[in-house]
């Protein structure tokens, strides 16, 4: 018995948990998921088409889906969606001006089928940059608090520096199995 227990648990524990990064262009999406892979910074060029990496946090398993932000490739977001258990919406604060299309990304995103056990990690990226929005701005643009049927949790971050990175897996994590 307890060794079926064992077997259970690691079968549960080792199990892979999809995750789409999705956002802008040059919002720092590529950034972010290399920084999560090796902790340092790599020279990132636009991604066209899908990057997908596996990321193991504390026996978690994330499978992590790099998807291009330009306009053109949007329209195919929706084909990575099935099975995903987390979003994460990368956000450029210093693009004030596009933000608004962010918005409207993000909440097609929460209406599709697909999407609709999924939880969403919204990254406030480049807070280094002077002038930035907090994280509170974004959240308050973003109307994250009307967002009832998902759960959502905002994060600020520099991906440069990897700072806040951290603390957004730890909220992933602390959502496997709460569901
Ligand atoms: P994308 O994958 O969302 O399109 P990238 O974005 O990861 O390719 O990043 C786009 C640019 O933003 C890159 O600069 C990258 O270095 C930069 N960037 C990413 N995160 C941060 C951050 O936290 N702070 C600052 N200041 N810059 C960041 P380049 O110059 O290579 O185009
Ligand atoms: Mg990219």
């Amino acid at each position: 018995m307890g060794l079926l227990f064992a077997k259970l648990w690691s079968l549960f524990g080792s199990q892979e948990h999809k995750v789409i990064i999705v956002g802008l262009d040059n919002a720092g999406k590529t950034t972010i998921l290399y920084q999560f892979l090796m902790n340092e910074v790599v020279h990132t060029s636009p991604t066209i088409g899908s990057n997908v990496e596996e990321i193991v946090v504390k026996n978690t398993h994330f499978l992590m889906w790099d998807i291009g932000g330009q306009e053109s490739l949007r329209s195919s977001w929706n084909t990575y969606y099935s099975n995903t258990e987390f979003i994460i919406l990368v956000v450029d604060s210093i693009d004030r001006e596009r933000l608004s299309i962010t918005k409207e990304e993000l909440y097609r995103m929460l209406a599709h089928e697909d999407l609709r056990k999924a939880a969403v990690l919204i990254f406030a990226n480049k807070q280094d940059m002077k002038g930035c929005m907090t994280a509170a701005e974004i959240s308050t643009y973003l109307t994250l608090s009307s967002i009832k049927d998902h759960p959502w949790h905002i994060q600020s971050c520099c991906a440069l520096t990897g700072e806040g990175l951290c603390q957004g897996l730890e909220w992933m994590t602390s959502r496997i199995g709460v569901r």
